[in-house]
């Protein structure tokens, strides 16, 4: 089958730049997706857009030119609940990836377990409206009890303004909960404002919270730096995100993640360079410490606990 792309959709990278810093031996990209590619995968019917082909051969190749050990392949809401993609590219990792799901409650216990073997972990619940349509609280509650017994996780991704109203939500799941690119902050309003305290808030209260500290490119008004000579000068890419992931990472060291979100659905004004979003690592998480737990340990306690 032949797809066609959204207008103004943006192709991933194709010739990222060896990134500056040296991402720590066994780092994993807690963060990634493959798109299709369609005529192998098709996109699903009630998806929101059609992105360019992203495929496992691809993934594999930047994880190697970034220097990361494993990824985490989260499901695309262009694939809808259809997880052939991604399961694939776990099937051919040679265990080196991971993957989060999209299910309806329709799925089987059969087809859960099949994903479990294949190295599925976790479900991911999506709350964006111009992502996906409403599914009731009641559905995703009866999806998180049931993959709960199976050690998983629930990965959320929602817009900040929305944190209030979905809150009690969250600390109701019987998961550990993961919060996808810091609750996608206004990086505009302060970091010690209220708005990014709620966030905070709710992970010093709720210890199964869990953060992905990831997304400078979307989350950022100040962008990539404009020169050469600014990278040159070691300017951090994207710094108006890092007082907010900064915050994260050194008040939760032992509850964060990062990935690169490759192949960056969804991006109309720029298209970042990974290995630029490499270099904000180390903006962020500061020590080899930190840098440590963020990339190696705590997803390894996540996603691959019995080598932990
Ligand atoms: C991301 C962000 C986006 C898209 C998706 O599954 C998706 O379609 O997650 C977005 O458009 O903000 O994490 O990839």
């Amino acid at each position: 089958m032949k797809f066609e792309k959204t207008p103004g959709w943006l192709d991933w990278c194709a010739q990222p730049s060896q990134p500056r810093f040296a991402v720590p031996p066994g780092s994993v990209d807690a963060h990634c997706h493959v798109f299709g590619p369609g005529h192998l995968f098709p996109f699903a019917a009630e998806r929101k857009y059609t992105p360019c082909d992203a495929s496992r051969e691809q993934l594999f190749a930047l994880r190697d030119h970034l220097g990361f050990a494993r990824n985490v392949v989260v499901q695309a809401t262009c694939h809808g609940a259809y997880n052939r993609a991604m399961v694939d590219v776990l099937k051919h990792s040679g265990g080196r990836a991971r993957g989060v799901a999209t299910v309806k409650r329709t799925v089987t216990d059969h087809e859960l377990h099949y994903m479990h073997e294949c190295g599925v972990r976790g479900v991911r619940f999506n709350f964006v409206r111009r992502l996906v349509d409403f599914t009731p609280r009641d559905e995703l509650l009866e999806i998180a009890t049931r993959i709960a017994p199976l050690g998983w996780h629930v990965v959320v991704y929602f817009e900040a303004v929305d944190l209030p109203e979905l809150r009690d939500f969250f600390t109701a799941l019987p998961t550990a909960v993961v919060v996808d690119h810091m609750g996608r902050p206004d990086v505009r309003r302060p970091v010690d404002g209220p708005d990014f305290e709620l966030f905070v808030r709710l992970m010093h209260e709720h210890g199964n919270v869990w953060c992905k500290v990831s997304c400078p490119e979307r989350l950022s008004v100040s962008g990539p730096p404009a020169l050469a000579g600014e990278r040159a000068a070691d300017l951090p890419p994207y710094r108006d995100v890092v007082p907010f992931a900064r915050r994260i990472v050194e008040t939760f060291p032992d509850r964060v993640l990062w990935g690169t979100d490759w192949p960056h659905p969804n991006l109309l004004d720029h298209m970042p360079d990974d290995g630029l979003l490499v270099d904000f690592i180390p903006h962020i998480a500061v020590t080899p410490a930190l840098q440590r737990s963020l990339l190696v340990d705590n997803p390894m306690r996540l996603y691959w606990p019995e080598e932990t």
